[in-house]
């Protein structure tokens, strides 16, 4: 399913709503969707002025677990998704001219980042994760680069003089920006 096609279609439909003779209660109901079939919706919207949120259910348990944001264009702007199914949205998707450049992630819910991705239009080359330094041990960064989606390189641990919080600035600021992406 293309979903910002839907996207799209739904915010041209907005827009004539009155010709539609629909009203905001009927839009919505036309526009969620039942991605499987059981009479149970999977797909919601929810409109902010101008600008909207697609939500999810994925696997089917009744829990939103991705929320894209969109843009008065119908462009995608942001996405939070739950990777695990265990109810918290902790990814956090970035888009850039509509394809994802950048995911955080806080793999354990502490509310620090510790795994990070790099995309170029789209395309998944980097992926950094922080290790804590255990028993008197300096904390690490993990890089490991990708090709097609799969690991085309061992991860290689550097040692830095950083908190877990630091952590997500030091990669935009240090790793990514010296061109190393
Ligand atoms: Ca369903
Ligand atoms: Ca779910
Ligand atoms: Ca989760």
């Amino acid at each position: 399913m293309n979903k910002l096609l839907i996207a799209t279609i739904l915010l041209a439909c907005s827009s004539l709503m009155v010709s539609c003779g629909l009203d905001d209660e009927s839009l919505d109901s036309e526009a969620n969707l039942d991605l499987n079939n059981d009479g149970v919706l999977d797909v919601f919207y929810e409109y902010e002025n101008d600008k909207f949120y697609e939500l999810v259910d994925r696997n089917f348990d009744k829990k939103i677990d991705e929320s894209h944001y969109f843009d008065s264009n119908a462009r995608i702007i942001r996405s939070k998704t739950d990777e695990n199914f265990d109810g918290i949205l902790e990814t956090d998707i970035e888009y850039e001219d509509g394809s994802i450049s950048r995911v955080l992630v806080d793999s354990d819910n502490d509310g620090i980042i510790d795994l990070i991705f790099s995309y170029r239009h789209g395309v998944l080359l980097s992926g950094f994760r922080f290790y804590h330094g255990e028993g008197g041990e300096p904390s690490k960064i993990g890089v490991t680069r990708f090709s097609f989606g799969y690991p085309s390189s061992v991860e290689t641990k550097h040692t830095v003089d950083l908190s877990a919080k630091e952590f997500a600035s030091y990669v935009s600021e240090v790793l990514l920006d010296n061109g190393k992406n």
